[in-house]
């Protein structure tokens, strides 16, 4: 098969005419990859290599950490800084950016979920890293270390799935493509060159425990989902659900689907449960560049123009025709023209605000 002899390392290479700093981005790259070898090694060892289970800390997110989480964490740290490309990393795990006092001209801002859903780690469900790359902007007009842009933005984003396969996927604005961790050569192979996400589906992910936390829209299309072929859809739908957004989105490029975690009224005053920057928006931009859509039900993503490092968001993405009906449902609520759309779920519709 001719992608066989296409590793991730000769990819960049041959693409590299595509971006505005060849040398330092491919150099920046294998530091990503390399981390991710180590991750994934240290995550395929697992009880044996005792990295599982809980530390008694906590991250900026409130949530328990485990020792994967940290080792991840301080792995991709280290990957990224030793080169000194990088003015200024933005980790989950951290509260605060942490910047290269070697080198603080390095021409790269990184965002990154150093283990995606990691509370499936100690029961051996795919977990992910997730990184997204922009030009370094220095904020000159306040005293924030860096300017933050729309997803749009982006010149890279990707992950590494730590799966039944390793697997590297990853965009530079030409396409999203997929590469396989081959354990006799230690290289990742290109195995899926442009992905295509299928338009149309009979699959969607969400969290159902939370139903009764959802805004109308999201409802109606999730009832319209259940009901199947003898309701609104005329055609059966599954679901999937993995805890793991790097393994629900994979999934998703993979043979299609949608993939909802929508801000709901289970904690009105939060945005979302994802984050924008390291978990949106390098999943918008790997779906965009897919055929895909990706948006929050109101904005495309890879618009919104980021207010804070760890801000949560709203995320709808997949197959666009779903993606698409997802919107069309929040603007007909929004105009109070789903009138024909009659639910018990909706006797406290006034709960529901605008900018749910
Ligand atoms: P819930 C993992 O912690 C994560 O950030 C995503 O990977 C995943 O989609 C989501 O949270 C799962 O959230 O509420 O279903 O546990």
């Amino acid at each position: 098969m001719e992608t066989e002899k296409i590793d991730l390392s000769n990819f960049l290479l041959k693409n590299s005419t595509s971006y505005e700093d060849p040398k330092s981005f491919v150099e920046l790259m294998m530091g990503i990859i390399d981390a991710s070898n180590l991750i994934s090694t240290l995550i395929s060892n697992g009880e044996i290599g005792g990295v599982l289970g809980n530390l008694p800390t906590t991250n900026i997110q409130g949530e328990t950490q485990k020792k994967l989480d940290v080792l991840s964490n301080d792995i991709f740290i280290e990957a990224l800084l030793k080169n000194n490309l990088v003015s200024c990393l933005i980790s989950e795990e951290n509260e605060n950016p942490i910047t290269n006092e070697y080198n603080p001209s390095g021409p790269y801002t990184v965002f990154f979920d150093p283990l995606d859903g990691s509370s499936n780690i100690d029961v051996n469900v795919s977990v992910g890293s997730i990184f997204s790359i922009f030009k370094y902007k220095k904020n000159s007009d306040s005293n924030d270390i860096v300017t933050l842009d729309p997803g749009r933005e982006q010149i890279a984003a990707g992950y590494a799935l730590y799966g039944p396969s390793t697997m590297f996927v990853l965009s530079t604005g030409k396409g999203t493509h997929g590469f396989t961790f081959n354990s006799d050569s230690k290289k990742f192979i290109l195995t899926h060159p442009n992905i295509t996400v299928p338009i149309e589906t009979h699959e969607f992910s969400i969290n159902t425990s939370n139903e009764r936390f959802w805004n109308p829209p999201i409802s109606r299309y999730i009832k319209e989902c259940n009901d199947g072929e003898i309701g609104e859809r005329d055609k059966n739908f599954n679901m999937r659900w993995t805890g793991s957004m790097v393994a629900d989105v994979h999934r998703i490029l993979m043979r299609g689907g949608i993939f909802m975690y929508p801000k709901d009224s289970k904690v009105p005053e939060k945005a979302g449960r994802l984050r924008l920057m390291y978990e949106a928006n390098p999943m918008a931009f790997l779906m965009e560049q897919a055929r895909g859509a990706a948006s929050t039900g109101r904005e495309k993503l890879l618009d919104i123009i980021p207010e804070c490092f760890h801000q949560r968001i709203s995320v709808i993405m997949g197959s666009k025709e779903e993606v698409d009906r997802v919107i069309r449902y929040y603007a007909e609520h929004d105009d109070g023209k789903d009138f024909e759309y009659k639910s018990p779920l909706f006797k406290e519709r006034s709960l529901f605000q605008k900018s749910d």
